[in-house]
């Protein structure tokens, strides 16, 4: 069980919790527009010619139609399925969008270039403010976990659900192309933009059109909007979700560039979540407005006819997702350790043989460094440091021993003398801004190589001058696998200049196709060990510890 003391309870559940919405006055613009526009447009072609005719189509008259007849008992089964998963994604989505709640169109999340903002604050400029504070609280009405930087516990659920939304979505595709139904879905003639139009025209002007009956065929404008909502907006909800992961980014910048960039992919993220509540806002609403109990007999049931079963069978379905919500609640709160083993039981399988296979290998130009790098962690307040830090660390020794045949104590100069390496490289914060900086360090594969770990050794754990979250030194630890990667590397420089105190001095670790808190900075000593169980509560690290993060986050 998560405890709720004052420690937690101020990261939680901070006595500010308003919620403020602001967005760039030209996006607004423009998104009044894409709304207003059409609905002038329309108000306009009936005032001047009237209402649009729209045939009724033959979908309307039973039996005498061509092509499907009625929902056959896979789509019932996966429509309730994808609702179940979906809402889960969307509400797991709310608390990691919370937890840096600003969108971005560029790739360096410098404060100020936001286009929409979930808070009320303006980043200060005269103190440091990192990512953990810029965390805000969302009500566990609307989201899971909810409250405030809950994210580790979010992804466990966003991960886990994913799988059942995409195995949903294949079963259904499968199902539609193997049999007839996919023509409810798929336009199969241009005079389905046309009869859309007027369509729409007859809503803007809150007529009904002629509808047909949904057991046999849709209106153009609802075949087009399920049309885009399986076959646009879900993929791209997927493609934008691999789109954030460093594994991916690294290995391959350009396939964030489809997107327009890593923040525009999360903006896009973002609007399918808009999108489908939206969807399921007008969906649920039509559904209500043409015929409820005939409809819910549709879907729930399959068969076309006025009886009562259907709405309650439905209800009751609806009833069972909003105790999910409530299960998932109670598991968050209670069970955040069974949660967490159960996401890395489920994702970690395939991340090893997928993501985690990835070599990084990006190196971005001098001129695609971020102007401002947003800054995390709490900087130490050992008297140690901050004597070393006063003394421009040339006392310092990283430590590094544990199962090697050569422990060493390497000054910044012997590192430095140990041929440095370079790379520019995009960092990704879990709470998801990035950032691109230049790094020079000595290559872990070459501290490696020089310490020569005993048989037996698997594992590299960092610890820090500086504390975690909730008080201990904060650590965290790599595989050796991982660790003799390329690009991975004890940082001393950043932007060609001696790391600065908030961004780690005088070492902090780089491993560039993962997210930014396995990165300690402030390194004091380096151990190698069998494994991660003998360390801390045995989980990895201090986040995954305390916060419940994944042991191996390549997205
Ligand atoms: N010691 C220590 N190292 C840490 C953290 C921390 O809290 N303590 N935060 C991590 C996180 S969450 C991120 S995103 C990066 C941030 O690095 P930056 O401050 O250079 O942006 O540092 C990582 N290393
Ligand atoms: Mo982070």
């Amino acid at each position: 069980m998560i405890p709720f003391d004052n420690a937690h309870r101020a990261v939680h559940y901070p006595p500010d919790r308003r919620f403020r919405i602001w967005i760039r006055p030209s996006v607004l613009t423009i998104l009044i527009l894409l709304v207003a526009v059409p609905l002038m447009l329309a108000w306009l072609e009936v005032a001047i010619f009237g209402m649009p005719y729209i045939a009724s189509s033959s979908a309307s008259i039973e039996g005498a139609m061509s092509g499907p007849h009625g929902f056959p008992v896979w789509i019932r089964w996966t429509h309730f399925f994808n609702m179940f998963f979906l809402f889960m994604l969307m509400r797991s989505g709310l608390s990691i969008l919370m937890d840096h709640p600003r969108l971005y169109l560029n790739d360096h999340c410098t404060p100020g270039t936001e286009w929409l903002r979930f808070t009320p604050l303006k980043v200060p400029s005269d103190r440091v403010w990192t990512a953990k504070d810029d965390a805000r609280y969302i009500s566990p009405m609307v989201s899971t976990p909810g409250y405030r930087h809950t994210i580790g516990i979010a992804r466990a659920w966003h991960f886990i659900t994913v799988y059942g939304f995409v195995l949903t979505g294949i079963f259904f595709v499968c199902g539609l192309l193997t049999s007839e139904q996919w023509q409810r879905l798929v336009p199969t003639s241009t005079a389905v933009f046309v009869d859309a139009w007027n369509t729409f025209v007859h809503y803007a002007n809150f007529h009904f059109p002629p509808e047909p009956n949904g057991f046999y065929g849709y209106n153009a404008l609802q075949q087009l909007a399920y049309f885009a909502t399986v076959f646009v907006m879900a993929p791209l909800s997927i493609l934008t979700g691999m789109a954030m992961s460093p594994a991916l980014v690294n290995r391959w910048p350009r396939y964030a560039k489809l997107f327009g960039g890593r923040q525009c992919a999360r903006s896009i993220h973002f609007l399918m979540l808009v999108g489908f509540a939206g969807f399921v806002v007008v969906h649920v609403t039509l559904i209500a407005l043409t015929g409820l109990r005939r409809n819910m007999n549709h879907i729930v049931l399959g068969v076309d006819n006025m009886q009562w079963t259907g709405l309650v069978l439905g209800l009751i379905g609806i009833a069972v997702v909003v105790l999910s919500w409530i299960a998932a609640h109670y598991i968050s709160w209670y069970f955040p350790r069974g949660l967490q083993h159960a996401q890395r039981a489920v994702t970690e399988p395939v991340r090893l043989v997928t993501l985690d296979r990835l070599i990084p290998q990006q190196t971005y130009t001098r001129e695609q460094i971020s102007p401002r790098f947003w800054p995390n962690g709490k900087m130490p307040t050992r008297e140690d440091w901050k004597q070393m830090e006063a003394d421009g660390f040339k006392d310092f020794r990283l430590k590094v021993g544990g199962m090697v045949e050569n422990p060493v104590e390497l000054s910044l100069d012997d590192m430095r003398a140990m041929q440095a390496e370079d790379t520019i490289t995009m960092h990704h914060c879990i709470q998801g801004w990035s950032g691109i900086a230049e790094w020079r360090g000595l290559s872990l594969q070459k501290l490696i190589e020089h310490v020569k770990p005993r048989p037996g050794a698997h594992v590299l754990a960092f610890y820090s001058f500086g504390d975690s979250l909730y008080g201990d030194a904060y650590y965290d630890t790599q595989s050796i696998y991982n660790a003799m990667k390329p690009q991975a590397m004890l940082a001393f420089d950043m932007n060609s200049a001696p790391l600065t105190g908030v961004y780690g001095a005088p070492l902090r670790l780089r491993v560039e196709n993962q997210l930014g808190y396995k990165m300690v900075k402030w390194i004091e000593r380096i151990e190698f060990i069998e494994s991660i169980e003998t360390v801390g509560k045995g989980e990895g690290g201090s986040n995954e510890d305390d916060e419940y993060f994944d042991l191996l986050p390549n997205i």
